[in-house]
């Protein structure tokens, strides 16, 4: 299960880097390059400061003479991660300085944050006694321990730093510690991490803690603090679902890493190893939350909460992220995954097309989607997975959200349960961002207003974000009716906008890196998709018409809390029987999920089996047809060899026919001719006749004369 890789992990490696100017390139190759490097090349690269030579652009012909050498040695900012040419003093990607010093100094409110100033540290209240009206922050150094080992081309972003810079600035802001009720790390039970992961799971990350380094993707790495770091962190995450629902506290802040939202049930990945939300929507549960509500405002698709409560009626899960057809990490996440097995439209995707995603998009949202489909549902306990990469100035989010932003809507999700909130730390690699911004949504949990801070929460979204939004309503909308009336009114304003648009230009300028780079992004104009996906359920399709069925498998996996329960006083007694009792239930739910599955498995199985026939039978039919289609080509030849055949024929019986016609024609030829030799003969026959008679009358003239005179000239002659 635990990998081992060196392979580069950073988004940021694929990004340009800036360019030095003035016809100097500083050759950064060292950064850009994301080619891995052998294991044995990696120490003695952490000790190795990169120098690189610089030349003059046009001085390759005549290098005596024009080379001018600079000297350049890159850093890396160490508020945002990215790599800087040595000659910059501010960070070119957030305007960081190179000896910002805000590790060792404290890290003040971001330079987005209006509220810019050194808030003064005000007496703490509260103490460290629990209250039902204090905000309860978790926190604990062991956390930090969790790092990189390697030493790779890029520092991770997912990066210790990222809790003492929040701390400091909580500190600074006077928020915590002081006005906040601390709640101390345990690491949580291997029994209570089973509610949500496998055997497996838990075993492959405890197995980390043997090893200097070990890697479960090319970007999820673990040192022999790491499975502390996360047991500290689920285990902190339980404790506040219970310390809230319960009420001894009225909400929470859970100061953790490694975040979890990408955790499966057996994979860890996305720098997640244990996914602390889903722990803590099973204790609150345990605890007697009914229906627990989880919103994901983290920049990426928590896939691995998805995976866990796709299936429950009893957890909802709405998560807000960028997803690009599936192009933005993890790909997961589009408006069509909406719940399986009867939990259809307990899962809501809210999927962004695009970066540069901003506050009023968020809001609007929360406005149209989130808000109304989780007042419909109607949680007792409610989680974020508070990621603040979404943040202003992140840089793997490149989106634009402001710690007002996130006080907006942390305040719009407070209204939703009488307030009994626990928000989780995700993902968020800019420190000032995360800072600014996690202070920002403290201060709400606190019961400051956030009101003031933002005037353009009526402004309208982007187009694009707009269309995002309308295509989940009406998704969505099967599921929660109620979502059905302010979606005609928005598509047709929509529709509406979208005529006036058209003769202005199609792309829309959006700034997404804090100050330094502004990105075009193409609007997609198409209006939103309607009856995009059909939901007809598989199978007999008698879960999603049954409403029996329903109700069975809502009351299957809602967790009914047992009334006979006493919840208070808390002691180590209850706390056990509580989780055992968790344990047992989730069990339970498991067995009742996995008999479904065997249901489905049966019915898969026999429609296979007669698929398996099916495609027999077709087999056998394409034989045949193959049998006949080989007659039908051998008859074709035969055809074809006839229709020459007949062809030699017609023309030897045209040449016969010739033949006859010239013998018809010799004949009555000879015919004629022998007519007229005839006829010839005839006459020839004719004459001669006559000839004949003349000469016989002359000859019987004569011989009479002859008679006459042999009497006279008997003498004579004598
Ligand atoms: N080529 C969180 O924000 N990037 N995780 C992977 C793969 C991972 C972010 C890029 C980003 C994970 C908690
Ligand atoms: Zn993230």
């Amino acid at each position: 299960m635990v990998v081992e890789s060196l392979e580069s992990s950073c988004e940021v490696s694929k990004r340009k880097h800036g360019d030095g100017g003035d016809g100097i390139r500083i050759l950064l190759d060292e950064f850009s390059n994301g080619d891995v490097n052998s294991v044995s090349s990696v120490s003695s690269k952490r000790a190795k400061v990169s120098r690189e030579m610089t030349f003059q652009e046009d001085s390759d012909w005549e290098p005596m003479q024009q080379t001018k050498p600079v000297e350049s040695v890159k850093w890396f900012c160490v508020n945002c991660t990215m790599p800087n040419p040595g000659d910059m003093v501010h960070c070119y990607m957030c305007g960081e300085h190179k000896e910002s010093g805000i590790l060792s100094h404290g890290c003040f409110a971001s330079p987005f944050c209006k509220d810019n100033g050194l808030t003064q540290v005000e007496e703490k209240r509260g103490g460290s006694s629990p209250s039902t009206s204090s905000t309860a922050v978790g926190f604990d150094e062991r956390m930090w321990l969790h790092s990189e080992f390697e030493v790779k081309e890029l520092p991770h972003v997912e990066r210790p730093d990222r809790l003492p810079a929040i701390a400091a600035s909580l500190a600074t802001a006077g928020v915590f510690p002081g006005r906040c009720f601390p709640i101390h790390a345990r690491e949580i039970t291997k029994q209570e991490l089973q509610m949500v992961h496998t055997s497996e799971h838990v075993d492959a990350v405890d197995t980390t803690s043997q090893l200097q380094h070990s890697y479960f993707t090319s970007d999820t790495y673990a040192n022999e603090y790491s499975a502390r770091a996360a047991r500290l962190a689920a285990g902190l995450c339980a404790d506040l679902a219970k310390e809230i629902f319960s009420g001894r506290v009225k909400n929470g802040f859970a100061l953790v890493r490694p975040p979890g939202h990408h955790a499966g049930i057996k994979d860890a990945m996305g720098f997640c190893l244990h996914n602390n939300a889903a722990v803590a929507a099973l204790v609150a549960q345990a605890a007697g939350a009914r229906k627990v509500l989880i919103v994901d405002w983290d920049v990426h698709h928590g896939n691995g909460t998805q995976e866990i409560f796709e299936k429950n009626r009893s957890v909802m899960y709405i998560s807000l992220h960028r997803h690009e057809g599936g192009k933005f990490y993890p790909g997961t996440g589009a408006a069509n995954e909406v719940g399986t097995y009867g939990a259809e439209g307990y899962c809501v995707n809210v999927p962004w097309s695009c970066s540069g995603v901003g506050d009023r998009d968020y809001i609007y949202a929360f406005q149209h989607v989130v808000l109304p489909i989780a007042s419909a549902f109607s949680p007792d306990f409610v989680i974020v997975s508070a990621g603040f990469d979404a943040a202003k100035g992140d840089p793997l989010g490149c989106c634009k959200v402001t710690p007002a932003g996130y006080s907006r809507m942390t305040q719009m999700l407070g209204d939703l349960c009488g307030g009994k909130m626990l928000v989780i730390l995700e993902g968020g690699y800019n420190l000032r961002s995360i800072s600014s911004s996690a202070t920002a949504v403290i201060k709400v949990l606190m019961g400051e207003n956030a009101e003031n801070d933002l005037p353009i929460a009526t402004a309208p979204p982007s187009r694009a974000c707009l269309r995002t939004v309308l295509d989940v309503m009406n998704i969505q909308m099967k599921f929660w009716p109620s979502l059905a009336t302010s979606y005609s009114k928005l598509l047709s304003e929509w529709e509406a906008s979208r005529l006036e648009k058209r003769a202005e230009p199609r792309r829309e300028a959006v700034v997404t890196q804090g100050a330094v780079d502004a990105e075009a992004v193409v609007v997609d104009e198409a209006p939103p998709s309607e009856f995009a996906f059909n939901f007809s359920y598989s199978g007999d399709g008698s879960l999603l018409d049954d409403k029996e069925a329903c109700g069975e498998l809502f009351r299957l996996f809602r967790l009914e809390p047992d009334p006979s329960r006493d919840l208070s006083p808390p002691d180590e007694t209850n706390l056990y029987n509580e989780y055992a009792l968790s344990v047992a239930r989730s069990i339970a739910s498991v067995n009742a999920m996995v008999a479904e599955y065997e249901n489905a498995l049966r019915t898969a199985r026999a429609d296979l089996e007669e698929q398996k026939k099916e495609l027999e039978e077709m087999a056998s039919l394409r034989r045949e047809l193959e049998e006949e289609r080989a007659k039908v080509r051998a008859m074709h030849l035969e055809k074809k060899r006839m229709k020459k055949e007949a062809k030699v024929l017609k023309s030897e019986v045209k040449r016969l026919r010739k033949s006859r016609t010239d013998c018809v024609a010799r004949e009555k030829m000879y015919n004629e001719l022998v007519a007229k030799s005839a006829s010839c003969f005839e006459k020839m026959r004719k004459s001669i006749v006559l000839e004949l008679n003349q000469v016989s009358g002359i000859l019987s003239a004569d011989r009479a004369t002859l008679a006459d005179s042999d009497d006279d000239d008997d003498e004579h002659e004598i």
